[in-house]
């Protein structure tokens, strides 16, 4: 059995000897198993790190309802008429995950709170060149929903609300000015848009 000079095995090994040993053999030793025990301790804080990143990378950040209300129109501007469509849709398309993804049957992928095709509107390896809102697909993805806003309107301001399958199916009724319940149920309790 072979191990390293300044490893636990070794000490413990040479503990009896110590007083028999020359003593720049054992600065020798002392220095390899402070290294040692240093080397040890960084690459736990590393794992630790990549262990917190990978789990944050699975979760994402999860908005509740009425935090994503109040943000999409203070701070990202989506006005008053479009902002129960817009928290109704993200909630049908990835219930309010930044970190949702999808894999559609023809082999493209979704995106994020808003579940951004990447055939069409961001940049990914699958699908490099169709890039409408000139976006790396990554940053529909992460916590930052700004650069996710300005891309969805985008798509709204080409397509219509009709984009996503998720207010087609769940949202219609938003569409239209005078619906209280929609906004009710999107917008209730926020303290935005009067609601
Ligand atoms: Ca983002």
């Amino acid at each position: 059995m072979q191990y390293k000079f300044g490893s636990d095995i070794a000490y413990q090994s040479l503990r009896p000897y110590k007083k028999r040993l020359p003593n720049s053999i054992l600065q020798q030793f002392f220095k390899e198993r402070t290294r040692s025990i240093i080397m040890q301790k960084l690459t736990k804080i590393a794992l630790l790190i990549v262990g917190a990143i990978l789990v944050g990378n699975v979760e994402g950040k999860v908005y509740e309802r009425c935090e994503l209300a109040r943000e999409l129109h203070n701070t990202h501007g989506i006005e008053c008429g479009l902002l129960d469509d817009f928290v109704c849709l993200t909630k049908w398309e990835s219930s309010y995950n930044t970190r949702a993804g999808n894999d559609n049957t023809n082999g493209s992928h979704d995106y994020g709170l808003y579940q951004i095709n990447d055939n069409y509107w961001c940049s990914d390896a699958h699908n490099p060149n169709g890039n409408d809102c000139n976006i790396d697909c990554s940053k529909l993805e992460d916590d930052s929903i700004g650069d996710d806003t300005t891309c969805a309107m985008f798509i709204y301001n080409r397509q219509g609300l009709t984009a996503w399958y998720g207010w087609q199916n769940h949202c219609t009724a938003c569409g239209d000015i005078g619906i209280e319940g929609c906004a009710v149920e999107y917008l209730g309790g926020c303290g935005v848009c009067g609601y």
